[in-house]
Formats: structure tokens, C-alpha cells, sequence
């Protein structure tokens, strides 16, 4: 890890006193939803530390640092992964750096919509089930290793936006090629089992689900994301309240100590740094289940075109998706030939087949899919792939869901960019 020590300031200072900081680099003027001025003072000092004069520095959002200054090597614990953003943090993982049939922590992708909690200690968590039930309960980390059986699952996990930097015209929010996209192994207990024992109220149809990360304005009790899901989703068997990833402790950035694991829906179920889970009479609506986030438009529109808020629903399972692991795009080979492999994931369901062209879609070839190593865990495909002569190849990838439906060519564009699953593709040349 090289950081030189300028940055280590700036970073130190955001994580010392995040009020301070903005103060410092921004003035006063740091209301959520209006944009404060870089002061002087906070430009000169930014400059310094990019190394060069920022022109479009008015631009810059209050609250946002440079990219520049979060490489990859900030965060600890993790390898290889692609910063989008740093406050609040988001960063992918490159596709070739997803090739293992489990993903290790440290190329699970991050994604962030607050500033997670300093405090991630086990010892001392808490969580509360509470709202419509007949025995609210606050249970410790060892309550609930204690009173369930704990399981382990290998489990998908996809940003809802994952895809969203491919929209034309483009959509507002982090901009997500391919990566984020994960199947690390939870181990925990069944959502389902705690959620019986506290004995879920006939009136109950949604939970709401609470975590210890704090907004990025700095202002108290307001929460950055609070998402839940239908209680007929909650009470499925596979859902996962983790305390451990692959066998560890989970990340820090990856919700340490304990998180939600809500598979095959969009990953803002899942939350992290968790809390509460209050279970509600009507569908939530905390921040980030209303307006246009985590929605998409209830019916077919054209690119650009505007749509009523009250025209929007819920996303719910992911859909058909695969990744092309291997080889990375650009890659250049001296053979002709080359094992090309990955992974295919369906949402709630299940991936039926996955084939691959490298002729642009004239013709397809059948991969080996391997059944899912349990129920939600994204499938491994391979095949061995022969091309013709030199040249320039692209290889793409089009898996298939258990309903018969495919991935498409081409984008459905939505306002917010959600739910893109059109095919990977990569480049190839053989020379
Ligand atoms: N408390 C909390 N939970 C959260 C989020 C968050 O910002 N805060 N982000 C959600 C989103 S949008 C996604 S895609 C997943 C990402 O999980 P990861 O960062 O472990 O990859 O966490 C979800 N859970
Ligand atoms: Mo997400």
C-alpha cells in the first residue's frame, strides 16, 4: 500500500470528522440537495493533492472528492477492484477478476449509499425484530448463532444498477460496467427462522430493513437506504441474516458484523450493517424504495422519455445475466484455440443454458453449464472456443433462464438505468 501522506491527510480527515472536512473544502453550504462551492482554500488544497489545476472544479458536488485520490489501494482488504466513486464509496470488480467459482472478499464489489458505521465490532451488535409480531426481539450476533441453525450458501449478489454506465442516453448514478456483481459464501441464519420466532402478524406485507451506516450530509437520524421486500420474498428459505463471508469475518465494507442476504433481487435488499428489520402493514418507504430509485417503469417507453413517478413499480428478481471471465477483453493469443468460461445467474430462477458466438450472434455455440452448487449460487459454464484465422474476434455470451427467456442485444432503457442484462461482451485477437 503507497499512500503518499497529502492523501493520507485528506482521507484521515474524511474519516476523522466528516463535518470538518466538507466544512473545509466547501463552506457551510452543504445541504443535501444544493450544491456548495469548492472555497479557495479547499480547490487549492484538492489541486495540490491531483497534481494539476481541476478546470470544471465549479462542477464538483459538494461532498466529493477526487477519484483520483481513492485508487484502489485505500481500501483495505480488497484487490484489484474499480473505484467509481469514494464518498459514498462504490467500487467494481473487473470481469476477469471474477473467474473463481466463488468470489473471494476481496474482489466482492462495494456499494455503498452512505458512510458505513466506524464500530463494526461483533461483540455488542444487536439486532431488532420489531413492528407487526408478537415478540419483538433484540437478539445478539451469539443469540442468533445460539437459538438457529446456522448455514452456509454460496450466493448472488447483483447491484440493481450493475450494466447502468451502457444506457443511451446515459443515466444519473454510479457508473457500473460489469462488476458489480458478486457470489461470495454467507454463512448465518435463515431470515425465514428468525422472522417465525418472533411470530410475523397476519397483516404483515412488507419488512423494512435498518442499518448503522449514516448519511453523507452528516445529518443525524436521516438514513442513506432502507429497503425491504415483500413478506412472502422474506419468509423464502434462502434469504440469509450473514455474520461471516467465506468463512470469515464479513468486510467492513461488505456490512460487518451482520447483514442481510436477500438473493436474486436487486442487492439494495440486501442490507448491510444491520439493525432492525420492522415489519410493516403496507409496502415501505424509507429512503430508497420511493421517486424513481430501485423503480423502473411499469410499461415499455423509449429512450429519454419521461415518465410519472406514479407510472413506476418495485424492482424485484434480477434478471438472466452471464459474465465472461475468461479471457479478459483484449486479450491476444498466439493459438487458435482458447477455453472461454464464466458465470450465469437468473434472478429467481434458474440458468437453462448458455452459448457464445464469435461471429457476432451468426451462430452460436453450446458451453458446459454446471448445475448451481445450491439453490441462488450463480452457475459456471466453459467452452472450448476454435477460431478460424488471425484477426479480431469479439466472443459473446447469452445465457438463457429456466422460463426460456434470453439476454437481449440491446439495452431496455429505463430512466435510472436499471436491470441491464444485455450480453457481455469481450474483445479477442488472434494473431
Ligand atoms: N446499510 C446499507 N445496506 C446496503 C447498502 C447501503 O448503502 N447501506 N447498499 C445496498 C446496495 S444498493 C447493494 S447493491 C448491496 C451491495 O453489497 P456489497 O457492498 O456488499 O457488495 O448492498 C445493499 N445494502
Ligand atoms: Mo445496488
Amino acid at each position: 500500500m503507497h499512500k503518499n501522506t497529502k492523501e493520507q491527510g485528506l482521507f484521515d480527515l474524511y474519516q476523522n470528522n466528516p463535518h470538518e472536512a466538507d466544512y473545509l473544502l466547501f463552506g457551510r453550504e452543504t445541504h443535501p440537495d444544493r450544491r456548495g462551492f469548492l472555497k479557495k482554500a479547499g480547490l487549492a488544497m484538492m489541486g495540490a493533492m491531483v497534481g494539476a489545476a481541476i478546470p470544471f472544479h465549479r462542477n464538483i458536488p459538494a461532498h466529493f472528492i477526487p477519484v483520483a485520490l481513492a485508487s484502489e489501494d485505500m481500501i483495505q482488504g480488497k484487490d484489484g477492484l474499480t473505484v467509481l466513486n469514494d464518498r459514498p464509496l462504490n467500487a467494481e470488480t473487473p470481469p476477469h477478476l471474477l473467474d473463481d467459482a466463488i468470489t473471494p472478499t476481496e474482489r466482492h464489489f462495494i456499494r455503498n449509499n452512505g458512510i458505513p458505521p466506524e464500530n463494526t465490532d461483533a461483540v455488542g451488535w444487536e439486532l431488532t425484530i420489531d413492528g407487526l409480531v408478537d415478540t419483538p426481539m433484540t437478539l445478539s450476533i451469539a443469540d442468533l448463532k445460539q437459538r438457529f441453525e446456522v448455514v452456509k450458501r454460496a450466493l448472488t449478489l447483483e447491484c440493481g444498477g450493475n450494466g447502468r454506465a451502457f444506457f443511451n442516453p446515459p443515466a444519473d448514478g454510479s457508473q457500473w460496467t460489469y462488476g458489480a456483481v458478486a457470489c461470495s459464501e454467507w454463512t448465518g441464519v435463515r431470515l425465514s427462522d428468525v422472522l417465525k420466532a418472533s411470530g410475523v402478524k397476519d397483516n404483515v406485507v412488507y419488512t423494512a430493513h435498518v442499518g448503522a451506516d449514516t448519511h453523507v450530509s452528516g445529518e443525524e437520524g436521516q438514513l442513506p437506504l432502507s429497503r425491504g421486500v415483500p413478506i412472502e420474498k422474506a419468509m423464502d428459505e434462502h434469504n440469509l441474516i450473514a455474520f461471516a463471508q467465506n468463512g470469515k469475518a464479513i468486510h467492513p465494507m461488505n456490512g460487518a458484523p451482520l447483514r442481510l442476504i436477500i438473493p436474486g433481487w436487486s442487492g439494495s435488499c440486501s442490507q448491510k450493517w444491520l439493525t432492525r428489520i420492522w415489519l410493516r402493514d403496507r409496502v415501505h418507504d424509507g429512503p430508497k424504495m420511493t421517486g424513481m430509485d430501485y423503480r423502473v417503469p411499469n410499461r415499455m417507453i423509449a429512450p429519454g422519455e419521461k415518465v410519472d413517478e406514479k407510472d413506476f413499480e418495485i424492482i424485484h428478481a434480477m434478471k438472466v445475466k452471464s459474465l465472461i471471465t475468461n479471457p479478459a477483453t483484449g486479450h491476444k493469443m498466439a493459438g487458435r484455440t482458447l477455453e472461454v468460461r464464466g458465470h450465469a445467474w437468473a434472478g429467481d430462477r434458474k440458468v437453462d443454458s448458455v452459448r457464445v458466438s464469435i461471429d457476432f450472434g451468426a451462430t452460436w455455440l453450446d458451453t458446459k453449464l454446471d448445475a448451481p452448487v445450491n439453490a441462488y449460487a450463480w452457475q459456471n459454464w466453459r467452452a472450448k472456443v476454435a477460431f478460424p484465422k488471425a484477426g479480431y474476434y469479439e466472443i459473446w455470451a447469452r445465457a438463457t433462464d429456466s422460463q426460456g427467456v434470453s439476454q437481449p442485444h440491446a439495452i431496455v432503457w429505463n430512466p435510472k438505468g436499471y436491470l441491464n442484462n444485455s450480453m457481455h461482451r469481450v474483445a479477442v485477437i488472434v494473431s
